[in-house]
């Protein structure tokens, strides 16, 4: 993985400048049961200020182009991404994120402690239909994502079914959780765009231990990460 120079068509926006806060209110949460073993999370606006987020890290995170293997290919991701663990003294790590994860690990029932931003510099930057990796790790993980800058369809089908049958379309500053099975029994997607969009950055808080009540299915840990 090479860290990179963020190369971002980005441009302070009159959406949400400030002032920078959580909204520990979570005004205008709305839970979508997905059935009833899965459930979305999304509170519109839940960090005020987006903007000023996005700015910092453009600048100042140490952005990576992952790769993948698909076949017999190593294949650059299309989008890029810089990783951060909220338990280890990582000075680097930029107090507003530290400050999402603690507000969500006193609202939901783990301790979220790893985080990972996505950068989708355009509409040609995506990322597939997939769960997260966490499911293979343990039982009922809960991924919570945060978007900053410009909107972008965040679709959900269930796993096995080739048909969005939900979707949202998260940008600055709106929150989105995801629970229950979701990740063993459902997949989202931020599917490429032909229409002009501008940047789009993910902020993803995860979990490295089950939730009470839930275990471990595998054997390396490290899988959480993803
Ligand atoms: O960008 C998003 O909102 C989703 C990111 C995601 O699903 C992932 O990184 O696994």
């Amino acid at each position: 993985m090479a860290a990179t120079q963020a190369q971002v068509a980005w441009q302070p926006s009159l959406f949400d400048g400030g002032p920078l806060g959580l909204d520990l209110d979570y005004t205008g949460l709305r839970r979508i049961h997905l059935d009833d073993r899965s459930w979305v999370d999304y509170c519109p606006g839940w960090l005020s200020g987006s903007d000023i987020v996005f700015d910092a890290l453009a600048g100042e995170a140490r952005w990576q182009q992952r790769t993948r293997w698909m076949y017999d290919q190593e294949v650059a991701e299309p989008r890029l991404t810089a990783g951060w663990s909220t338990d280890t003294e990582d000075a680097t790590l930029p107090p507003m994120l530290r400050e999402m994860a603690d507000a969500l690990s006193d609202r939901y029932p783990v301790l979220f402690d790893r985080i990972w931003v996505n950068l989708y510099r355009d509409g040609q930057d995506s990322v597939a239909w997939h769960g997260d990796r966490n499911r293979l790790v343990m039982t009922r993980p809960m991924v919570a994502t945060v978007s900053l800058g410009s909107r972008r369809k965040f679709l959900l089908r269930q796993r096995g079914t080739s048909r969005a049958v939900h979707r949202l379309e998260p940008g600055h500053g709106d929150l989105v959780v995801m629970g229950g099975e979701c990740q063993a029994e459902w997949e989202h997607t931020i599917p490429k765009t032909k229409l002009p969009v501008g940047a789009r950055m993910s902020v993803t808080i995860r979990h490295s231990e089950p939730a009470a009540g839930q275990r471990w299915l595998g054997t390396h840990r490290s899988d959480a990460r993803e």
